[in-house]
């Protein structure tokens, strides 16, 4: 008689048990299923072109050339992933004729289904820009970087972008060379000039990095100065923080948490390294890294109740995995790794943080990110109508065989040697 109820009750306890476990995994499925509901990121324009290292560029016969071919290829994207909505644009990169491009860009982003993004000024690659542009002690060099960047500001309410993203080379190779707090008060002049331009619902994104083209100072080389410059400018002004400027061992999500509580955050350029701005792909060296951001940002917006306003961007150049796949893989570990970010239990984390209780704080952390993800995300695409896998999906749908033989002959009449 007792062995049939301890029988019994053992077998209503595993029937209990694997009820509570579907009700978790559930629970975590509608977690994941409503995160991505929102999350969207923003790819390069450059990152389907050939770009290469200072020691050479592998050219690829598929790359694109043309600011068509850019948008095209981040359509693919757009069209296989579903959260890539935008592409991100550098003026003297992808619109040559300045503010006469726009409505040609406009026509592109109908045609392939992705609206301009973020506004990338370019105001280094300019031979009058040998000793910088703000920073310069030439006047004429300051003039044109600031004239370049009111016609980036124009060519963005054009094109109804949003965001302005500044990155400036300026900086010295040698002690001695530069005045570097008369820099510092040119810069502030300039950027405040080019704050007052900005239309009310616009931000101007303030990028840092500490070193690269410049190897002595850089007149923006972290996020300290760059929360000045941007304060300093004016209240639509914002900090972009470029995941590969920093120094080794940088605690990266410290500065993101302190740029939240600031609320000085404006976006993210995301790409991985081992070493330097080795622009390789997310998560390819340290995803527990990219995890930590998004924790810190999860959280954040779960303790104040809404949403951070962040834009979300890649920043790679592929210099030898294949462009658009690169990307793909790029959108997939960025979709999974937010995901993972959101299953963090926070009411739990804040009582163990409140306790000073370390294993059971760093565990919340460590089981979000051991958590299989990618069964939701293929479910989250299905209920999409998108591919469960965007990547075989882009392997089998014959584009890259495509446009490898339309832009074969260009790109290969484009080889270039170091020296
Ligand atoms: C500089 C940078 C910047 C760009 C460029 C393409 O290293 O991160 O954001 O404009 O890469
Ligand atoms: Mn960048």
């Amino acid at each position: 008689m007792h062995r049939n109820l301890y029988s019994a009750s053992l077998l209503d306890l595993c029937f209990v048990r694997e009820l509570m476990v579907q009700i978790m995994e559930a629970r975590t499925t509608d977690k994941i299923l409503h995160a991505l509901e929102t999350f969207r990121i923003e790819v390069p324009s450059w990152g389907f072109a050939n770009t290469g290292t200072r020691f050479g560029k592998f050219i690829q016969a598929a790359a694109a050339t043309t600011t068509e071919e850019k948008f095209s290829d981040a359509g693919q994207v757009q069209a296989l992933t579903g959260i890539c909505p935008t592409v991100a644009l550098h003026v003297l990169w992808d619109l040559p004729d300045g503010l006469g491009s726009t409505t040609e860009v406009g026509k592109l982003a109908d045609r392939y289904g992705v609206r301009p993004g973020s506004i990338n000024p370019n105001v280094f690659q300019d031979q009058i820009y040998k000793y910088g542009s703000f920073g310069n002690p030439d006047e004429r060099a300051r003039r044109q970087a600031l004239e370049h960047s009111r016609l980036s500001v124009q060519i963005a309410k054009e094109l109804g972008s949003r965001d302005v993203s500044f990155w400036f080379t300026d900086g010295s190779n040698y002690p001695g060379t530069a005045n570097i707090r008369e820099r510092k008060r040119r810069f502030e002049e300039s950027l405040k000039a080019v704050h007052a331009e900005l239309a009310p619902n616009q931000r101007m994104l303030v990028e840092y990095k500490p070193f690269e083209p410049a190897f002595y100072h850089t007149d923006i080389a972290d996020w300290g100065m760059a929360m000045h410059f941007a304060r300093s400018s004016g209240s639509q002004a914002k900090v972009l923080v470029d995941t590969g400027h920093h120094y080794q061992s940088q605690n990266i999500e410290q500065i993101v948490a302190w740029l939240l509580s600031e609320d000085m955050l404006g976006g993210f350029h995301f790409n991985d390294r081992k070493y330097a701005d080795d622009d390789l792909t997310l998560g390819s060296i340290d995803p527990y890294q990219v995890f930590r951001i998004f924790h810190e940002i999860v959280f954040f917006e779960w303790e104040t109740g809404k949403p951070a306003d962040i834009a979300y961007m890649i920043d790679q150049s592929h210099n030898l995995k294949g462009k658009i796949e690169a990307m793909l893989q790029t959108v997939n570990m960025a979709q999974e790794l937010f995901a993972k970010a959101t299953l963090v239990d926070h009411e739990r984390l804040a009582a163990a943080q409140k306790n000073s209780d370390l294993i059971r704080a760093e565990s919340c952390l460590q089981d979000a990110f051991a958590t299989d993800v990618r069964p939701a995300i293929r479910e989250w695409r299905k209920s999409k109508g998108l591919p469960e896998d965007p990547l075989e999906a882009f392997r089998s749908s014959g584009y890259l065989e495509r446009i490898s033989v339309q832009r074969a002959e260009r790109n290969n009449a484009g080889v270039s040697s170091y020296a």
